[in-house]
């Protein structure tokens, strides 16, 4: 009987024997290595290399637990979900995602192909690396994934089923707590401030009862509005890029939710690479994020709106103003969790290395106030968000205040 027909969390002479057993993609004489590499917050990746041939796969495997801390409780179904949504994004968004090999529902793990050529899009940024092609990318990507699974293209009880197959509670759960409820109160214990900063953050966020009114209603609509299938997750660690290509990876935890959530994330992201690359002092590479953002915004609305005429199915969806209305709305709600990503990241659980890299205190506070005092822009007045620049505007006016110039 085979050792992989009950669950149990795997090591890395465990993951040997299991490609053994479980693929065919390596040879005969094939002279196994294997070494676990994964350093998100949930997951065990394990890379298993030929030596002798070259060839190589990852292998997921998803725990009872987050690997960020016991506390939180995970069923191991993400695998699933994210295996699943591998193979859709594959198709709505050719060569973007990597490509699945095995899903595994006994062992909770799955096989998919070795980016190693490439690097996470996070860690290169912190070397301050720039990627010319990523804006184009990543608006493929998102356009896709997103128009493609909502109700202007996919008749609606289809939809319906894709709502059903990607609930997703406890990875939900996750967010409602960590993006859209810890940041704004001062009655948990799972938000860490930086040290310097805790008063700040105090009066300027925590006292704040208008900005909490508007957490609260977005939180409500992340929660209801089942709009299009969501990656989820879409920081800068989940996606691995090099010169001409991006790969998107992890889509745990998708599900059905505000398409302005993705491109909020990413855009957040890339203001916290800028945020690092501020405090290094590289205008060059500010410069290219600040440009990048703009292409991703604009680009984003561009893709949207010529995608929308060639796709939509649905009748009242063709009514003229329609199509303007709904893009109104998902980058009102793409400027809104712009906002809720920078601001969990600098107060909440989550930190990103952007940020908790930057090892001068003074650099720090002021880089996690810059990114606060837009963040909260982002939310209060986000209807007021509708081209590239006037993401890029808000977030300079921010930089000015906070280095107490004068906003022009
Ligand atoms: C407990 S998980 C913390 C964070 O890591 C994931 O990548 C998500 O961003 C989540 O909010
Ligand atoms: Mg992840």
């Amino acid at each position: 009987m085979s050792r992989f027909s009950s669950y149990f969390l795997m090591n890395t002479d465990d993951v040997i024997d299991y490609v053994k057993e479980k693929l065919t993609i390596f040879r005969e004489d094939a002279e196994l290595t294997c070494k676990e590499i994964g350093d998100g917050n949930l997951n065990y990746v394990f890379r298993v290399v030929d030596e002798k041939h070259g060839d190589s796969v990852i292998i997921k495997q998803a725990g009872h637990t987050a690997r960020i801390s016991d506390e939180f409780k995970l069923s191991t179904d993400r695998i699933r979900i994210e295996s699943n949504v591998l193979l859709l994004q594959d198709k709505l968004s050719p060569g973007l995602v990597p490509t699945v090999l095995l899903f595994d529902d006994v062992m909770s793990s799955c096989a998919m192909e070795d980016l190693s050529d490439y690097t996470i899009m996070r860690t290169a940024l912190l070397n301050h690396e720039t990627f010319p092609a990523f804006a184009d990318h990543i608006t493929t990507f998102m356009v896709n994934n997103l128009l493609l699974t909502s109700d202007v293209v996919m008749e609606h009880k289809a939809k319906k089923e894709l709502v059903k197959q990607y609930i997703n509670t406890e990875l939900c759960e996750i967010t409602e707590d960590l993006v859209y409820t810890e940041p704004f109160y001062d009655n948990n214990n799972r938000n860490e401030l930086t040290p310097g900063n805790e008063e700040w953050i105090k009066s300027t966020i925590y006292d704040d009862e208008d900005l909490k009114l508007e957490t609260a209603k977005l939180k409500f609509s992340f929660m209801n509005n089942a709009q299009a299938l969501l990656h989820g997750d879409l920081h800068t660690g989940s996606i691995f890029i090099k010169n001409d290509r991006t790969k998107v990876i992890d889509p745990e935890f998708a599900f059905y939710g505000p398409m302005g959530y993705d491109v909020g994330n990413v855009i957040a992201n890339l203001f916290f690479a800028w945020a690092n690359g501020n405090a290094n002092e590289n205008k060059n590479f500010t410069e290219w994020i600040e440009k990048t953002i703009e292409e991703v915004v604009d680009q984003f609305k561009e893709k949207f709106s010529y995608k929308w005429d060639q796709e939509v199915t649905e009748l009242t969806a063709k009514q003229a103003g329609f199509k303007e209305w709904y893009l109104d709305e998902v980058l009102a709600d793409t400027a809104a969790v712009t906002g809720l990503e920078l601001t969990r990241r600098i107060i909440g659980l989550a930190k990103v290395k952007d940020i908790s890299s930057i090892l001068d205190s003074n650099k720090r506070i002021e880089a996690e106030r810059i990114c606060l005092t837009a963040a909260i822009r982002f939310m209060k007045q986000r209807s007021q968000f509708t081209e590239g620049k006037d993401f890029v505007v808000a977030f300079k006016e921010a930089e000015k205040m906070v280095k107490g110039l004068k906003v022009m």
